[in-house]
């Protein structure tokens, strides 16, 4: 086992993968930016090292600064955790060239599976079904009609380098096509700097539902079940579930075992998920592999008790895989929602700010992991994740009350500051959702629903905060005016309000007995929900604890 792993990362898995470290007896460092210097991970590590500021360029991404700051603190093992640099196989070389340990797949995997057109051919060779459409890099926009004709419309033209959702168009009707082949080519080059696409039949009404594998390095492999990531906005997961709902088990397992055996066939080592879109047929169809640790894998861990970090250290390590396929029987449902510092009714526009009060929830088989406490500034230069809120439950329906009941605990308020938390109350809420007949079309639905009908009053002085790297112009976020009361218009208008920083609603009896085949409310209304009051006197002030033994070294060369 390794003796030092420096974590490559920040936030709130940052702190997961610390945590994970000191379990399994390992010293830790973290590497950080200027915006991050009070953070709870450089509270957490053993030794935290300033790499950059907080252009993230220029800190998370920097990999000469991150490999000098590993040779700093004597790691042997660099963990990357998600997003940043986690899917870069060139960092992954400079860290095996530095003789370092990176924590994934295998360089040369990493860059077959980076390359969604590389990946498709792999996978449709390991006998995976595709979407409909071309195996290879589409080279003109006469072959694209041609593919187009074949499959039929609609159609989606994808940038082999891309992923994640980033660099794909929609096309309706062959009229539409050669000028969205010319534009996502062009996007794709510009972003990049790489113009290949490719096409494959669009599939509508379709859900997301992936498979979490781990194989070690010895030819091994696992597969660790399904989750349901439909609820998305914008290839931003809202709610992520273990195991996918409303399938059958002949498909979820035919599913996973396809999706290992596809990955052990090109040499996957690590954990990693393959990614499918499942049609209401039940027919999936591969998407990508991804070769990182996933923001939704505690859902993962709390259906099988297994700690996929745990395990990710262990095969990164060399050691043989300890967990046979017989061992992994999950049991019951997870469901995990993503609490992001952003504003629902502001077209989720981020907003950073000091968190006067911040109480997560507790309670029966509720696990919060975070970053956040009473006190922290969230800053405007990343990703707005705050905290996943992830509860278990023998049954989906429990679940999902006690998701309801651990968010309306949730207690986060500052100046300007809001929260995803109201839009996944109205999540939860949903008929489909409630049923598991939900797919990728419904959280369109849902604000398409909730538009106002007028802009609120107040719309001319709220803020626009600046998104990940671009810090916000003018006044400090700190400054910004609190906006008053809101909601997401709602079935019934502005009946007793409720602060979602309230304890749960009591006192009002839920209706008896579930009606057949109607799911019973989660809450006895549809509650309006108010925004926060202002700061909070009684608050507890900023984290007084000592700073954990930190080497305040820096390292960024560039
Ligand atoms: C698709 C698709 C429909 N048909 N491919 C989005 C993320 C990236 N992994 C691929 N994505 C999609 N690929 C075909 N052939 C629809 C999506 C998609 C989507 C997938 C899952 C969850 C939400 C989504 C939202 C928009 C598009």
């Amino acid at each position: 086992m390794f003796s030092t792993v420096l974590v490559a990362n920040r936030g709130e898995i940052a702190v997961r993968v610390l945590r994970a470290c000191r379990e399994l007896g390992i010293r830790t460092a973290v590497v950080y930016s200027t915006a991050d210097a009070d953070s709870a991970a450089v509270r957490l590590a053993d030794q935290a090292v300033l790499i950059g500021p907080a252009l993230s360029r220029r800190s998370y991404l920097n990999a000469a600064a991150i490999v000098e700051a590993a040779r700093l603190v004597g790691a042997d093992a660099v963990h990357p955790g998600y997003g940043f640099l986690s899917e870069d196989a060139d960092f992954a070389e400079i860290c095996a060239d530095n003789g370092l340990t990176f924590i994934g797949p295998p360089p040369q995997v990493m860059a077959a599976l980076a390359d969604k057109s590389s990946a498709r051919a792999l996978m449709s060779r390991a006998g995976l079904p595709l979407p409909p459409g071309s195996v290879s890099p589409v080279p003109s926009a006469a072959h694209a009609a041609e593919i187009a004709a074949e499959v039929g419309y609609p159609v989606i033209v994808k940038a082999a380098a891309g992923g994640g959702g980033r660099g794909m168009t929609v096309v309706r009707c062959a009229a539409e096509l050669s000028r969205a082949y010319a534009r996502t080519r062009a996007a794709a080059q510009s972003a990049f700097g790489d113009d290949r696409v490719y096409v494959e039949r669009y599939l509508t009404e379709a859900r997301h539902v992936e498979v979490q594998i781990l194989c070690d390095q010895h030819g091994n492999g696992v597969h660790l079940g399904t989750r349901d990531c439909s609820v998305q906005r914008r290839h931003q997961k809202l709610v992520e579930e273990a195991p996918a709902p409303a399938l059958s088990a002949a498909t979820l397992d035919a599913m996973a075992q396809i999706a290992l055996r596809g990955a052990l066939e090109v040499g996957f080592a690590g954990v990693g998920t393959v990614e499918f879109l499942v049609d209401a047929e039940e027919r999936f169809h591969f998407l990508e592999i991804n070769c990182r640790i996933q923001v939704e894998h505690p859902v993962t861990e709390m259906i099988t008790g297994i700690d996929l970090v745990h395990e990710q250290l262990h095969v990164a390590a060399g050691l043989p895989l300890r967990i046979r396929q017989e061992d992994v029987r999950p049991h019951g449902v997870a469901v995990e929602c993503r609490v992001n510092v952003e504003d629902p009714y502001r077209d989720f526009a981020p907003t950073p700010g000091r968190l006067d009060r911040f109480v997560p929830p507790g309670g029966p088989f509720t696990r919060v992991d975070t970053h956040g406490h009473p006190g922290y500034l969230v800053g405007p230069h990343y990703d707005s994740l705050l905290a996943k809120v992830a509860v278990w439950a023998p049954d989906r329906d429990l679940a999902l009350r006690r998701l309801d009941r651990a968010l309306a605990e949730f207690d986060v308020a500052g100046p300007g500051v809001r929260t995803t938390i109201p839009f996944v109350h109205r999540v939860l809420d949903d008929p489909d959702f409630r049923a598991g007949r939900h797919t990728t079309a419904l959280v369109d639905r849902l604000l398409g629903a909730d538009r106002p009908p007028v802009p609120r009053p107040d719309s001319a002085e709220l803020p626009r905060p600046g998104s990940a790297d671009v810090p916000a112009s003018g006044s400090a976020p700190e400054s910004a005016p609190d906006p008053g009361p809101a909601d997401l218009p709602g079935p019934e208008p502005a009946a007793a309000p409720r602060s979602s920083a309230a304890p749960p609603v009591s006192g009002v009896p839920a209706p008896a007995g579930p009606r057949p085949g109607v799911a019973p409310p989660l809450r006895p209304a549809v509650p309006p929900l108010r925004a926060a009051v202002g700061p909070d006197p009684a608050a507890p002030s900023p984290s007084t604890r000592p700073v954990a033994a930190t080497t305040a070294s820096t390292a960024h060369p560039s």
